[in-house]
């Protein structure tokens, strides 16, 4: 005889509707803090099309565009304590724009100098990963300190959803989900690895449920939407810190740019798609 022993289901968070309104008011934050939230992300703004016209003058090498992600880079890195860890890909300008790190230092590292990824050391970052879903498996090595140390420490790695392809990223949440550690996984779907699609990268319906396989939870949310990233990775530090475990957070958004200045997206992708 068979019969159902476990049934799962994945929540979707939103609170910005597509127009930007808010259908109740949104209490987490300070009317100071949503400005300045803004402020960092008019920043990157800014320092993304600096950046990609530094790359046509010949100044920087290869720059990856954070065009349209700036919500999720933005309120995900806001939400984090000081001393929090936070692990990056190698798309994360906004993350270390908000952590601190000065804006000349990642044009100096985008310029090829890698002493612009040389993160001072009262700082709990780490450099940016190009060896794509590498950095998941250092991330759950330093959790695994703070959880030994019992520090109170939450660590906040990045990864995107091509990344999730790589056995590194599953092994990675494989050891955080057995020793339960004090880890925010964050995948950016930005819907593309280059010119792979999604769809390409994996059979599940969302990249939230992956989590489930490995005993913990997964949420999916709306990566455009600021109030709804700041939320979920609030809500998922705060449970780690006080020895909840791991959570993964799909911030479902899009890549709007290219995948760097080195690619031409018009290639394999129809402008309508991007348009809508
Ligand atoms: C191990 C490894 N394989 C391949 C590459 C080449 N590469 C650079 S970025 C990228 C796609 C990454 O896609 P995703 O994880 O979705 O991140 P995104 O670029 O969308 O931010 C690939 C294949 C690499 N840097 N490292
Ligand atoms: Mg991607």
């Amino acid at each position: 005889m068979e019969k159902e022993i476990a049934k799962f289901s994945v929540n979707y968070l939103q609170i910005l509707d597509e127009n930007g309104h808010c259908g109740e008011s949104f209490s987490d934050l300070t009317k100071d803090q949503i400005k300045e939230i803004y402020e960092f992300m008019v920043l990157s703004r800014i320092f993304d099309v600096k950046a990609i016209s530094l790359q046509r003058e010949g100044l920087l090498g290869t720059y990856p565009s954070i065009r349209g992600l700036e919500a999720a880079q933005v309120a995900s890195a806001y939400a984090l304590g000081k001393s929090d860890w936070m692990i990056p890909a190698f798309r994360e300008n906004a993350s270390m724009i908000v952590r601190g790190l000065p804006m000349e230092m990642i044009l100096q590292y985008w310029g090829g100098d890698e002493r612009g990824q040389k993160i001072p050391v009262e700082q709990n970052d780490l450099p940016f990963a190009i060896p794509v879903g590498t950095q998941p498996l250092h991330a759950a090595g330093i959790a695994m300190a703070s959880k030994i140390m019992n520090d109170g420490i939450v660590s906040l790695v990045y990864f995107g959803d091509g990344a999730t392809s790589e056995g590194d990223v599953n092994e990675a949440m494989n050891f955080a989900g057995v020793f339960k550690l004090p880890l925010v996984l964050v995948c950016v779907n930005n819907q593309w690895a280059i010119s792979v699609p999604r769809k390409k990268q994996t059979a599940a319906q969302t990249i939230a449920q992956k989590a489930i396989a490995f005993g913990f939870n997964g949420i999916q949310v709306d990566g455009n939407d600021v109030f709804a990233v700041y939320k979920a990775v609030k809500d998922a530090l705060e449970k780690a810190r006080s020895g909840g475990g791991p959570t993964l957070i799909e911030l479902f958004t899009y890549r709007i740019g290219d995948h760097t200045t080195a690619d031409d997206a018009g290639k394999y992708r129809e402008k309508t798609e991007v348009e809508e």
